[in-house]
Order: C-alpha cells, then structure tokens, then sequence
C-alpha cells in the first residue's frame, strides 16, 4: 500500500471506530511510526505522509467528534441511514481529507457504532476531490457496502483487510488518472446562467454584482459575458449565455465550450411570460441533452425571474408557478426540481437562490445542517441561519414552529417557493444589513411576538453571523454557551466549505 500512496496524489488511508476509550483508529495506512523512529525520520524528505500513532488517534479524534458531539444519540434519526461525506483541513500535516461517517453494527456494542473513513490527500491538490466528488461517493459507499459485513465481529487485523483497501486504492486511482477537471492548487467553479432573453438573467448578476463589488469583468465572447468572483477561498465564474435564438444554437453547437465543466445552471424562466413557457421548456430540453450526450450531471436551480411582492398573490402568477412548476417536474419526476421566485427588488430572495446554488458544490453543507439542527434543538431555537459576511447562507434549519412563524408553506408543492409566502425574510434580511453595520458582536431585534438574536462568528479569517429566531431573550445565555461546541465542531468544515 505505502507504494502505491507514492505515485499517487492520495497519500492515505484512516479508518476510524468510536470504541470504549471513545474514537480510536482502527486501520491506517500509511502504518504509523513510534515517537522513537519518528526522531530519526526527516519529515521533510519524505515524500510520504509520516505520522505518529499520537497523529492517527488526534485524526480520528477530530473526524468522530465532528459527526458526534458527544455520546448523545438521538431517538428520531436511524442511525444506521445517516451517511455523510466532508472535505476537512489538517494543517498540521499539510493535508485534506474526503472523509465518509456512518454507522456500522458491531457484536460489541448494543448500538450502532459512529465511524470515520478519511481518504487525504496534499492539500494542494484538494481540487482533485471537490471536482471529483460525484464520482468517488458512490465508491466509497459500496465499498462500505460489502466491508461493513467484515466489521461486524471483532475488527479483522490491518493485514487481512489490506486487499480490500488496495483494491479501493486502485479504483480511486482509476478517477485521478482520468480526472473530469485538471488538478489545481486553486478551486475554479463554472456556473452558468441560462434561460431565454428576456428572462432577468444579466438583472439577477447585477444584483449579485451589487453584493460582490468585487466582481470581475472577463473577456466577453460573442452573446456570453463572463465574470468572475472571489467567496469563500474559490475562484468562481458566472457565465452569462445571452439568450437569443441565434445564441442558443451556438451554445448547445458549441457545448464543449459552454456547457462542458459546467458545475451549476442557473436557468431563468420569466414568471409573468407565459406564452414562451412552451420555448423556453423546448431551449431547457435541448440543453440537458447535451449534458446528457457529454454525461455531465450538472444540477440545475430554476429562477422563476420577475416575481415582485405586488403581483405574486394574484391568481395568475400563481397559476403560473403552478404551471412552469408542473411541467419542470414532468422532465425528472424522480428528482423534484429545486425553484426559486426571485425579484431584483427584493435582494434577498436573490441571494437564497444564489446561496442555495452556491450551497450544491459544498461537500460540507449536509454535515454543517446535521450539527446545526442538533444545536438548534438542544437550543430550542426556532430558526437558526449561518451566513457569510456576503449574506449568502451557509446553512440553515428551521423548526416546525418557524415555518408557521415564517409563514413557510410545508405543503409539498411549494416546498421550494417559500419566498412567495415568507415576507418575513424580508426583514431578516434588513435587519442582518443593519446589525452588520454596527460595531458590536451581539444584537437583539425584537419582531413582533419573537426575537431575532445576532451574533458576530469568526472562522480561521473570516468573519461569518449566525442569527436565531427565538422566542425569549433568556435563551441567549444557553445559545452563547452551545455556540462555541457548536463552532468548535463545525469550522473545519465552514473552512472547507466550497474550496
Ligand atoms: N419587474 C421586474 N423586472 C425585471 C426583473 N428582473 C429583470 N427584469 C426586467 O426584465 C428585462 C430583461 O432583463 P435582463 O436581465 O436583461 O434579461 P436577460 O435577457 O435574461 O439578461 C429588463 O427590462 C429588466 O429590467 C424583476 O425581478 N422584476
Ligand atoms: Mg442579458
């Protein structure tokens, strides 16, 4: 195995148990040194990872209590259904990680047993696992699959099971000789911005734009204009294809160019126009062939563009969000698509659609939620948001009780379109503008029947919010004592959040 990690940019393996001592490593590869050998061993020459056995237990350590704060388990979830990957940081080591939490069974213990299976690699070379992420999950997952079955009894020792985690090597090794993106030092994401003309896509940017004064005007191509910003460690570039006919046809004749890579669409449908929603169905059909015939699984968010607080109540808007709604779920029924009623007059439901596509390419996103809600139910918050200096939302829960506060339909056919009926975002939104504003680290609003509490949060350099929607100030004492496990357990993973 140490071979194999030498010409590869994968230059581990850790796989780790919650035991009685708590977590503890059960295999690794590369093995790990004694304190006495790792005197001797230059750590600057190698080209291989060195660690101590002490650096093994301090990763398993780091990895299971991200997963599991304490031994708390919770009744509602099935445990043994809880799956989850991340993207970690060891600076230590000059390494990250892809690392897979789940639950195995094992004859000693009564209950499901937390573990962590970390694949690291150099950190520069971490691009290697945001791009290939789609295509390693399902991997690592049905390796689990059939080696889970090993685990069952007494852990086997580290030299039976090492074919098993060759043969992983080896399938690994299989994507990164044939990566779907060159390997960077730096994470470049593509997103692209499709739709008709006429749909609001240049609009929906310049309000991003406004955000991000930063952004970034690259070589404009002949119908598509590219710009570019920086958030959140990643470079990423937004990819405005002008919708006319005549474009169209490039884009898909070109798809190499346009759509190929592509890591996210944006595609725009005008909500007021109805008689082009036939066309602009036919336009979103052609594009997905393409993806198809380049077997690129790009997800797509649908902006349903023009939704002005004014009209959205009247019958005929919300006739046609039923409409459009329909006809996008008859194309993948099996995958309900994920829409967005968005206005250039109300910036915020710009930037939850934008944070929510933004929120796809995280690896981390479903983990940082799992913690969130945790905290939020031991806190009793109704609703809890994590939000980049930015305001676009890294997480989120809310709470049966928010979604009535917040007005959030829970009927399963506007799941998606809680903008329509939650003007209270509004004011959230306005109020983030004004306490970010001040100069304090915490801030009390009071809204109607509930409270609104803020707080500044710091994570590596950058400077993040966390805002609660509670209902008593008193709650603010046992969310500030919370908050700081709830930091320490999820800031690795906000680090690495897309990049
Ligand atoms: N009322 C309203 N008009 C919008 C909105 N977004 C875009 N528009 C208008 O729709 C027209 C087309 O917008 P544009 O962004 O140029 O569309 P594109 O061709 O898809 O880039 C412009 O006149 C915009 O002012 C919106 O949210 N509300
Ligand atoms: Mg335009």
């Amino acid at each position: 195995m140490e071979n194999l990690f030498e010409s590869s940019l994968i230059k581990g393996f850790i796989f780790s148990a919650y035991g009685e001592l708590g977590p503890q490593p059960v295999y690794s590869w590369p093995n790990y040194f004694s304190e006495k050998e790792l005197a001797q061993i230059k750590k600057e020459d190698q080209k291989a990872l060195v660690l101590s056995l002490r650096d093994v237990t301090q990763i398993s350590i780091k990895n299971l209590s991200l997963f599991i704060s304490d031994r708390e388990f919770s009744q509602e979830e099935e445990l043994q259904n809880l799956r989850y990957f991340a993207v970690l940081p060891y600076p230590d080591f000059k390494a990250t990680s892809l690392t897979y939490f789940h639950y195995i069974e094992n004859k000693s213990f009564d209950q499901p047993v937390a573990t962590a299976f970390s694949i690291l690699v150099d950190e520069y070379s971490r691009s290697f696992l945001y791009n290939n992420i789609n295509r390693i999950k399902p991997i690592v997952s049905e390796f689990f699959h059939k080696f889970d079955l090993q685990l069952q009894k007494d852990y086997p020792l580290q030299e039976t099971v090492e074919v098993f985690f060759v043969d992983l090597f080896k399938r690994l090794n299989e994507i990164e000789k044939n990566p779907s993106t060159p390997i960077t030092s730096h994470r470049k994401l593509k997103l692209i911005f499709a739709g008709l003309d006429d749909s609001g896509k240049t609009s929906f940017l310049l309000s991003v734009d406004r955000k991000y004064s930063k952004l970034i005007g690259l070589k404009p191509t002949t119908g598509a204009s590219i710009k570019s910003i920086e958030a959140l460690g990643a470079t990423i570039f937004l990819w405005d294809l002008g919708g006319q006919l005549k474009f169209r046809r490039k884009y898909i004749d070109k798809a190499e160019i346009y759509l190929y890579e592509a890591d996210l669409i944006f595609y725009f449908i005008d909500i007021r126009n109805e008689s082009r929603f036939e066309e602009s169905i036919e336009y979103l059909l052609s594009i997905k062939k393409v993806l198809g015939e380049y077997n690129q699984n790009t997800p797509i968010v649908y902006i349903l563009s023009k939704g002005d607080s004014d009209i959205l109540n009247t019958g005929e808007i919300k006739n046609n969000i039923e409409t459009v709604k329909n006809k996008l779920t008859n194309i993948t029924p099996e995958e309900p698509p994920e829409l967005f009623v968005t206005s250039i007059f109300q910036i915020f439901t710009i930037l939850r659609a934008f944070s929510s596509g933004i929120s796809k390419l995280s690896p981390n996103r479903n983990l940082i939620n799992h913690n969130l809600k945790n905290f939020s139910l031991k806190t009793k918050t109704y609703l809890t948001l994590l939000l980049s200096n930015d305001g676009l939302v890294l997480a989120d829960f809310y709470s049966p009780k928010a979604r009535k506060l917040t007005k959030i339909a829970e009927s399963e056919e506007l799941i998606n379109v809680f903008e329509i009926t939650a003007p209270q975002f509004a004011i959230l939104y306005k109020i983030f503008s004004r306490f970010k504003a001040l100069q304090e680290e915490e801030a009390i609003f009071k809204v109607s029947e509930s409270i609104i509490f803020f707080r500044k949060i710091k994570v590596a350099d950058s400077e993040m919010f966390i805002l609660f929607l509670i209902d008593n100030e008193k709650r603010k004492d046992k969310i500030k004592t919370k908050l700081a496990d709830f930091l320490d357990q999820t800031k690795d993973l906000l680090l690495r959040y897309i990049a």
